[in-house]
């Protein structure tokens, strides 16, 4: 990124010129150095947005090659993706400083925001300010069990437009709807359309969003972002990655 363009004025850009975002979640224990290289092939070919780089537990000391790998074979904004404040990097275009307002764990509401924060400033990271929000996804999920927090019900719309209005209130910049890595259920596309009517806040949405038929249709409930991450490991995502971009980018306008 150039120093007068941060990263979330491209983001910003990307839903003007593109309807919405697609965001590719890489994580680094997930993929071998080969599928770093396919995926920032692949990325580059299909039109996505950004790579996000994190994980609820990172198993290897592999952060900082992956984002590096992803940077430069792909030439697409890398953001950072944190569990925690062990997940940074200096190489990252930017981190989406989390705070997981759905959750009653100080730890994840500012805990590890503290012990972020100097470090972040030293790498000189742009930080951008995110309400996280985990919302019911039919499975007992990693972020839900590293994080120590209940998730919203997902039958409870008005709960989330609560915390949805809150992060708004508080001066966050984007909102992620996180269903939670492997989710049974994707956040509902009525939960999207009702927080779209009470906040203007950029909403990602990821978590089990397996189709691309599923990522058109949280971008026609309102979602200015989709996030896939699992179905796109391995081998042969390349066409997939394709399908999901066409569907993100092609459904609204
Ligand atoms: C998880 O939202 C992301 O943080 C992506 O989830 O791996 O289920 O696509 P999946």
């Amino acid at each position: 990124m150039s120093p007068d363009r941060t990263v979330l004025d491209y983001l910003t850009a990307v839903v003007e010129s593109r309807g919405a975002g697609y965001l590719v979640l890489v994580d680094p224990d997930g993929v071998d150095d080969d599928g770093v290289k396919r995926l920032a092939e692949a990325g580059a070919d299909a039109g996505v947005d950004a790579f996000l780089v994190g994980g609820s537990l990172l198993m290897r000391d592999g952060l900082d090659d992956t984002v590096t790998r992803l940077r430069e074979e792909s030439g697409i904004p890398t953001i950072l993706f944190p569990g925690g404040s062990t997940q940074l990097s200096a190489h990252a275009d930017a981190i989406l400083f989390l705070s997981l307002l759905s959750g009653r764990n100080p730890e994840f509401l500012i805990g590890e925001q503290v012990r972020a924060a100097p470090i972040i400033r030293e790498y000189e990271l742009e930080p951008i300010p995110t309400a996280y929000l985990l919302i019911e996804g039919g499975v007992y999920t990693s972020v839900q069990f590293m994080s120590g927090t209940f998730p919203i019900p997902r039958d409870k719309p008005d709960i989330a437009m609560a915390h949805a209005l809150t992060a708004q209130y508080l001066g966050m910049k984007l909102l992620y709807l996180e269903g939670g890595s492997g989710a049974k259920w994707a956040v509902p596309d009525e939960m999207i359309r009702c927080i779209r009517t009470y906040t203007d806040l950029p909403v990602i949405v990821g978590g089990g969003i397996t189709k691309p038929e599923m990522a058109a249709a949280k971008v026609r409930a309102g979602a200015h972002f989709v996030v896939t991450g699992n179905v796109l490991e391995g081998d042969g995502s390349a066409p997939l990655l394709q399908e999901f971009s066409s569907a993100v980018h092609g459904a609204v306008g």
